[in-house]
């Protein structure tokens, strides 16, 4: 594991280099003084209050070294096995190699963008939550002229991905944050290549429940964001502490008050070592800047809602490129348990992997102790991304 030392590093951005790497300094300043990072903690079977208190107070918490080498290594062997297997560009059936591309069923789905670009700025995509576009980058001339920032549905192409989703530790978490009924949300990597990676525009995940009566700042559930690679200012994703509780926020006021600039003041970087899990409330308001810097990232994210958040919520899925088709959906008891079976599966699958280790019991598991055969598990995954709740 390397050193905890989160240096900043220097931007390559050809304009504003010294006001972004100021920028940079006072985000990673702030981020440190926030006291919500540390080992994970629990007593009597529920996660520490002090950690509570910290994640309900900032809306994010950085668990360190939560993944260890071993699972860190498959993570990231089957990450660049993917990477291999991936489109040769966007839209293409075969890969670099000529060979039929991962993802020709639908899962993964790749997401592309200009590199340093911010492909949903100030667009519709995403039910228009991205409001403001971030500064954008001329890449350099070896730069692809598209590249993959995004993909989702991973569990059936990286099973690294399925069973970490089933981490005893992080499973405890979520029972403590959503319930022990949770409910999983969907799964994805954010690939952030340095000198290509693309911005993500501020924003906040929810899109459902902001005008409730019922609305409170845990109501949109909670992402877990697992690091393969350390995390830097310039490559890692920037948070507003506390944003969770504000409601929804006007991001297109806040920038313009902010002079147009997209820097907002008290935001802060989300600095993590390789291996380390943060979780972060779906509501904080979180962007990540187009990555002009040397350093990689690649962050899987998965997350969970309470099943009171869902249960009968009818949405119009979002859509995540120019082109694609929105279909409504309704959240019924029958749908929200099949979701939850994704995560039985998983267990089993990191039980399989990690008979040593003591699994996650779910509440009120279906058949709490099947073993899926490869095949089964495969078959179960074909299709499983279509189901995903989103709120
Ligand atoms: O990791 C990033 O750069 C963006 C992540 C994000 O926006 C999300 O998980 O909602």
């Amino acid at each position: 594991m390397t050193e905890r030392s989160n240096q900043v590093e220097a931007s390559s951005a050809p304009t504003e280099l010294g006001s972004m790497q100021d920028y940079f300094e006072a985000g990673a300043s702030r981020a440190r003084s926030l006291g919500n990072r540390g080992p994970l903690r629990f007593g009597g079977g529920r996660l520490d209050p002090e950690i509570v208190e910290a994640y309900e107070r900032s809306g994010f918490y950085v668990f360190e070294s939560v993944i260890d080498e071993t699972e860190l290594a498959e993570l990231r062997a089957d990450l660049a096995d993917l990477l291999e297997r991936a489109p040769a560009g966007e839209g293409l059936q075969v890969d670099a190699r000529g060979r039929p591309a991962a993802g020709s069923g639908g899962q993964p789905a790749f997401a592309w963008a200009r590199p340093l670009s911010d492909p949903w700025g100030g667009t519709s995509l995403l039910k228009g939550r991205h409001a403001v576009k971030m500064e954008e980058y001329e890449a350099g001339a070896d730069a692809p002229e598209k590249a993959i920032f995004l993909m989702l549905g991973l569990f059936g192409a990286m099973s690294s991905t399925l069973r970490l989703s089933a981490h005893p530790a992080l499973l405890r978490v979520a029972e403590s944050i959503n319930g022990p009924d949770f409910v999983p949300y969907n799964d994805s990597i954010f690939l952030k290549e340095p000198g290509v990676g693309a911005a993500v525009a501020w924003h906040q995940d929810g899109t459902t429940h902001w005008g409730e009566p019922r609305w409170d700042p845990g109501i949109h559930g909670f992402n877990f964001m697992a690091q393969l690679f350390r995390t830097t200012p310039g490559n890692g994703l920037w948070v507003v502490p506390g944003s969770h509780l504000r409601g929804h926020i006007d991001i297109r006021s806040l920038v313009a008050a902010n002079g147009g600039s997209t820097r907002l003041p008290d935001a802060v970087p989300m600095l993590c070592e390789a291996g380390d899990v943060a979780i972060c409330n779906r509501q904080c308001l979180h962007a990540s800047f187009a990555n002009t810097s040397p350093d990689r990232r690649a962050t899987f994210v998965w997350g969970f809602f309470r099943r009171d958040s869902v249960l009968d919520v009818e949405v119009d899925m979002p859509t995540t490129s120019a082109g694609q088709s929105s279909n409504r959906r309704r959240y019924t008891s029958e749908s929200i348990a099949e979701r939850r079976r994704l995560v039985e599966l998983a267990i089993d699958a990191r039980r399989q992997h990690r008979p040593d280790e003591a699994p996650y019991r779910i509440a009120e598991a279906e058949e709490p102790e099947r073993r899926w055969s490869a095949e089964e598990r495969a078959e179960a995954l074909r299709d499983y991304a279509r189901g995903t709740i989103f709120i």
